[in-house]
């Protein structure tokens, strides 16, 4: 690569030799400025201004314009026009797109609004203004528009005009409604000498160890009951050392399976307690295979109840679309866990409308084996509704 450096007393000057040297498209690699000393180096001597350039480079030239030769104004002015005008059209050409894309865009919404509006008024145009407000007080609290919309419409036809206005009343009118909808199991009934089998199945990291510790805590140490532990979840190292923590504690027997057929002798040798309790691996709800196996595993442990645990910090369609798969496993209740997390429950409803199961437990918090209570439908709806 052919690199030169010329020496001018002035930018100007050098810049001239440069373009003389080198041609007009020399790139300028490096320009500073130099002295010479003057009396064997006792005296400053002449300033220089030091320019490094080359033909060979091919980066964009710095020359300035200003030192261009005669011709090159009148083609840099015919470049520049012409990038201008390019930039120009493509610019006009990006405009023209952006605005016709957003202009695409203003429409769709403009229709989507348009159908809102049209939809509101005639689904709820009817709603006095109380009601109105009640309605989507509730879709906030996380109701479906359906469920919202029923209870809405169950109120109004059972409160008087003059009820209408007291917003405090209308609440407790839905509290009741929920009261109605929600079903549940109660405790799991253990009984001295009549062995029950609980099995927790659910979504990884939903709570069901935990769930099971409380549990067991409470049956084994409140209610004396004797109570036995058992894990199929194997694959999990982590997993089965929590619980065998938890059985170390609560000083319970605890056993590990990995086939169906052991977990059917597991259940035989523990055939004098009052309570048993199956804690399964977590299974992806979209896993086929796994809660195929996992049903093996509990047609194997006889099962009386399967309660599919469901944290409701997940959303509504998953809550729903879980329960549903974990219907082939052959679920008997639901768990409800991580109440203390959620910022609303109102999904609670339209999962327990569609899953038809009723609720055993509802927990709220870490805390074993405090943080655990009896689903009971009042305490669910002043939950839901925010009514403390
Ligand atoms: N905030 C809160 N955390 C909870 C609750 N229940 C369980 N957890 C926490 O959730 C995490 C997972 O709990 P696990 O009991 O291990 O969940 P799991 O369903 O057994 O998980 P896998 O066995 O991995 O499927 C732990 O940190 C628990 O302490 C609850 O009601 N509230
Ligand atoms: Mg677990």
């Amino acid at each position: 690569m052919d690199v030169r450096t010329y020496r001018a007393a002035t930018m100007h000057e050098a810049l001239a030799i440069v373009r003389r040297e080198l041609g007009p498209d020399a790139a300028v690699l490096h320009t500073r400025e130099v002295r010479t000393r003057a009396l064997f180096g006792l005296l400053p001597g002449k300033r220089w201004i030091e320019v490094t350039a080359s033909a060979g480079v091919n980066v964009p030239s710095r020359l300035p314009p200003a030192a261009q030769p005669a011709v090159a104004p009148a083609l840099a002015g015919t470049r520049a026009m012409s990038e201008r005008l390019s930039l120009g059209v493509a610019g006009a050409v990006a405009t023209q797109e952006l605005s016709t894309h957003v202009q695409s865009q203003l429409r769709d919404l403009q229709a989507m609004v348009k159908q809102l509006c049209q939809r509101a008024p005639h689904q709820h145009r009817d709603l006095p203004e109380e009601l109105f407000r009640l309605y989507t007080d509730l879709i906030d609290l996380d109701l479906n528009e359906e469920l919202a919309r029923e209870f809405v419409d169950r109120v109004r036809s059972s409160a008087s005009p003059a009820e209408l206005p007291d917003p405090v009343l209308l609440k407790a009118r839905v509290a009741r409604l929920i009261e109605e909808e929600v079903s549940v199991t109660g405790p799991i009934a253990v009984q001295p000498g009549l062995r029950r089998v609980a099995a927790l199945v659910g979504p990884t990291g939903v709570g069901k160890t935990t769930t099971i510790a409380k549990l067991a805590a409470n049956y084994r140490l409140r209610e004396k009951r004797q109570v036995g532990l058992i894990t199929v979840d194997t694959y999990r190292i982590a997993a089965v050392e929590q619980l065998r923590t938890y059985a170390e504690i609560i000083d319970l027997p605890m056993q590990v399976v990995s086939t169906p057929k052991e977990m059917r002798q597991a259940v035989r040798r523990m055939g004098e307690l009052d309570l048993i309790l199956v804690d399964t691996a977590g299974r992806s709800p979209k896993d086929e295979v796994k809660l195929q196996e996992l049903k093996a595993f509990l047609h194997e442990a006889s099962a009386d109840e399967v309660h599919l645990v469901l944290s409701v910090t997940a959303g509504r369609r998953t809550l729903e679309e879980t329960a549903e798969r974990f219907a082939e496993v052959g679920t008997t209740a639901l768990v409800l866990t991580k109440l203390d997390e959620a910022p609303t429950l109102g999904a609670v409803l339209p999962l327990l409308r569609r899953s038809r199961l009723p609720l055993s437990y509802l927990t709220d918090g870490q805390n074993v084996p405090d943080d655990i209570a009896v689903a009971e439908p009042r305490r669910l709806a002043r939950l839901i509704l925010n009514l403390h």
